[in-house]
């Protein structure tokens, strides 16, 4: 039960189909629970398939023609009109959200917000999405670039974002003129159940966007092997998104993967200790460490790490485990038992590894024992090649590495398969512009966490957290479109490129 007593009826949730919200063909479902209360059941929801995906696929086939010729500022209206129901209805979003997926309401409402700035942003694209018009070499000829939709997306979301990660999908993907058949995360489908009724809303043709619930080897894999999908985007675990890769590879699909991360913190000796731990606690254990910008490691120069240790330890130990909907809460619940097996898992992994300075259980008594929690944990005294160091938890689970200096902290931060944020407390203005250069990540922070990107700037990472595309920003609109160039000459007259006009 959430805050204040009964919990609403759950949720009878259906697939959106050339607009039409009906069961699955498999006649199976699934359970949806708040992780903070497992009692709880958000809905049931549809167990799709591979039929539904071929339908889903099919309407959106459908639909793309009409949709594909509606002028860009138009189409950007009508997310702009999506953009103002999120608004309308933030506070019901959010509050849904918490309940399904655990994460403090502010935290909740955050996401929301961050759909809505996505929303507006790509409404703005359909009066922009720029092309390079360019002077000819020839005589009475211009030229021009366009950018055209590719067709049916294919969208694969996570949990952890179940409002943000859709919407930067969704919406360049629209505002392009491509149709989306959307396969969130089993573990969120209401959320993505009431977005898109709101997409419904808001006046999206029926077909332009479908909705199939279910799981990644049904689903999922149906979406990606659909010959009838060019474009795919994905934000999951770099072991799948490796996965979908090869499959898509196999038809020259294009992919845009959003995958894992090790992001790390340093904290040099003459940083604003107080200032580095807030920035820390925050990007630790907000979202209970289930970002993918997360800070998983804190890499501090030797002469502080007794300080720091103590500040920080001291701010771990007073957060409060709970319901994300009560207000004294400050970490939410694991998603599901899976995730908590897994982080106790490294935990075992990492008494062997570091020396365990707070957490390292699962929190129990009370409420607490109806949900998903895991004590904010942080290891100290852990090498920077470790394997807590260097493999993905996506849990409450903290390294401490010492370093001897600068040189050594970009070592550590870049010896990582990973490449998505990275951040650096100094008081030097020099040192943080080389670390601006020398950090091999998608995002670098300065005196901030790692957490915390805005959606009007490239979201991404290098190296195995992707494969070279980059969500939000107008560099969102290059996953969902193909470039045209265009010539026209008005010359009257054959005209040669590269031959006419050149010397001899
Ligand atoms: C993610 O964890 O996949 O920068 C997305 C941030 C958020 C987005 C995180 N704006 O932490």
């Amino acid at each position: 039960m959430t805050e204040g007593g009964t919990a609403p009826a759950p949720v009878a949730g259906r697939n959106l189909i050339a607009g039409e919200w009906i069961e699955s063909v498999s006649g199976r479902a699934f359970e949806s629970r708040n992780p903070a209360d497992r009692d709880d059941l958000v809905g049931v929801f549809q167990a799709g398939s591979a039929a539904d995906v071929a339908m889903a696929v099919r309407a959106a086939e459908m639909a793309y023609p009409a949709w594909r010729a509606v002028p860009a500022p138009k189409r950007g209206e009508v997310l702009l009109r999506y953009a103002g129901l999120l608004r309308r209805d933030k506070e019901r979003l959010a509050r849904a959200l918490t309940r399904e997926m655990g994460k403090v309401i502010a935290e909740a409402r955050g996401d929301v917000q961050e759909a809505i700035d996505i929303a507006e942003l790509m409404a703005g694209e359909g009066r922009r999405m720029f092309g390079d018009t360019v002077p000819s070499e020839l005589p009475d000829k211009w030229a021009m670039s366009i950018r055209q939709p590719i067709g049916v997306a294919g969208i694969i979301t996570p949990w952890n974002f179940p409002m943000a990660i859709p919407a930067w999908k969704t919406m360049p993907a629209l505002v392009a003129g491509n149709t989306v058949v959307f396969k969130p995360a089993s573990d969120t489908p209401w959320c993505a159940t009431i977005l898109v009724e709101l997409m419904a809303e808001a006046g999206f043709p029926p077909g332009v966007v479908n909705l199939v619930t279910g799981s990644g080897a049904e689903v999922g894999d149906a979406i990606v092997d659909s010959p009838d999908v060019p474009v795919i985007s994905f934000t999951g675990s770099t072991t799948t998104g490796k996965r979908i890769a090869e499959r898509a590879g196999r038809r020259l699909k294009r992919v845009a993967l959003e995958l894992g991360g090790k992001n790390a913190i340093v904290v040099l000796a003459d940083a604003d200790l107080d200032l580095a731990a807030d920035g820390i606690v925050w990007s630790a254990f907000g979202t209970t460490g289930q970002r993918c910008t997360a800070c998983s490691r804190v890499i501090v120069e030797a002469a502080v790490v007794g300080p720091l240790m103590e500040k920080l330890e001291r701010r771990v130990r007073a957060l409060r485990l709970g319901d994300g909907l009560l207000a004294d809460t400050d970490v939410g619940p694991l998603i599901n038992e899976t995730a908590a097996a897994k982080v106790e898992e490294y935990v075992e992994i990492g008494r062997r590894e570091g020396e365990l300075v707070c957490g390292g259980s699962r929190a129990t008594g009370g409420a607490l024992d109806r949900g998903v929690f895991f004590e904010p944990t942080v290891f100290a005294g852990v090498a920077p090649m470790a394997r807590i160091a260097q493999e993905e938890i996506f849990g409450p689970v903290l390294s401490i590495i010492p370093v001897a200096d600068y040189d050594a902290a970009v070592t550590a931060v870049n010896h990582t398969r990973y490449g998505l944020s990275s951040s650096i407390f100094t008081r030097d203005v020099n040192v943080a512009f080389r670390a601006m250069r020398d950090f091999e990540t998608g995002i670098v922070y300065v005196n901030a966490g790692t957490i915390g990107a805005e959606t009007h700037l490239p979201f991404g990472g290098w190296k195995e957290t992707g494969n070279g595309h980059r969500e939000a920003g107008h560099a969102a609109l290059e996953t969902y479109t193909e470039w045209k160039s265009v010539y026209v000459d008005f010359s009257g007259r054959l005209q040669r490129a590269q031959i006419d006009n050149q010397p001899g």
